[in-house]
């Protein structure tokens, strides 16, 4: 089963994502824009560690997109969080993307966590 999700990250961006799984069936998960792939990552494990990926890179294009496969999932179930990081007056410095999965049928959402923060300055 495969799912894409739209994350409201712009061009410009400087982001870094860390991605762990605790599924029984393999779980690839690919962060890619339209025209540049930043990360595809496997793993077929019920442990937690190690995760299945972490990085960074500038974010070059528009249409940030992730996707999530999972092979044998009964469900792809789970939606995307996503906020602004602002500043201690309120002004919008970055953004944060959250998104927890179900492949299966206990419903404890932890079978693929990726997060992704992302700041409009790289420092
Ligand atoms: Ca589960």
């Amino acid at each position: 089963m495969r799912k894409e999700f739209n994350v409201n990250i712009p061009k410009g961006y400087f982001m870094s994502w860390f991605i762990t799984t605790q599924a029984a069936n393999r779980v690839t998960v690919t962060i890619h824009d339209r025209e540049k792939q930043y990360m595809s990552a496997s793993k077929q494990s019920t442990h937690i560690s190690p995760p299945l990926g972490s990085g960074y890179a500038m974010v070059e294009n528009d249409g940030l997109k992730v996707v999530v496969e999972v092979n044998n999932a009964r469900n792809l179930l789970g939606s995307p969080h996503s906020n602004d990081i602002t500043t201690d007056d309120g002004s919008v410095v970055g953004k944060e993307f959250t998104l927890c999965i179900e492949d299966y049928i206990d419903e404890d959402y932890n079978d693929v966590a990726i997060s992704i923060i992302a700041w409009k300055s790289k420092g």
